[in-house]
């Protein structure tokens, strides 16, 4: 297994749009295992492939206290949003040190072939249910802080050019 360099916001490639995986095989299942050691490596609860450079249609999840029930979700769509909305801190691993409010539902319904192969429908709500939206939008090209305003994210995209600045200087 082995840990993979997670984009870091504003890099444009993280805007790329997904293309679904073709077939679960070898290579998909080595990237799932990479996947889940970098997030939890992170201490993140989520990962997009976008994140690490790989423009395919899959996501892993863990939201669990213990870290000890990982999500595989590929091709991932979403299938049902509740009527809900909630308002709640956000954070990503692309986007290091910033937390902001998102206006997200709090109810979903995904559909996603797992790590097995088998089509399955998640019923999510909670941190669950916001964090496959911030994934699945990472898969479309959009990270969080463009719910942000223009004033917010540009302060945002400054600090964070400054900081891997510094970073390469040290
Ligand atoms: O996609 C990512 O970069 C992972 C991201 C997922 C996420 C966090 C919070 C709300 C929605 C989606 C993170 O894991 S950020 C780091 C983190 O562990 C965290 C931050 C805030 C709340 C809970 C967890
Ligand atoms: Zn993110």
């Amino acid at each position: 297994m082995a840990l993979l360099t997670i984009l870091r916001y504003p890099d444009p490639k993280l805007h790329t749009v997904a293309k679904p995986v073709a077939a679960l095989d070898a290579r998909i299942s080595a990237l799932i295992a990479d996947m889940l050691e970098t997030m939890y490596d992170a201490s993140g609860i989520g990962l997009a492939a976008t994140q690490i450079d790989v423009h395919e249609r899959l996501v892993v999840i863990d939201t669990s206290e213990d870290r000890d029930q990982p999500l595989v979700l590929i091709n991932p769509e979403i299938t049902w949003v509740g009527d809900e909305r909630v308002k709640g801190e956000e954070g990503c691993l692309s986007v290091p040190g910033i937390y902001d409010g998102v206006e997200r539902a709090t109810q979903v319904k995904v559909k996603a072939m797992d790590a097995k192969g088998q089509v399955r429908t998640i019923e999510a709500e909670g941190l669950l249910a916001v964090c496959i939206q911030h994934e699945l939008d990472h898969l479309m090209g959009k990270v969080f802080v463009e719910y942000l305003s223009p004033l917010k994210r540009n302060r945002i995209k400054t600090k964070l050019i400054k900081a891997l600045r510094d970073e390469e200087d040290d």
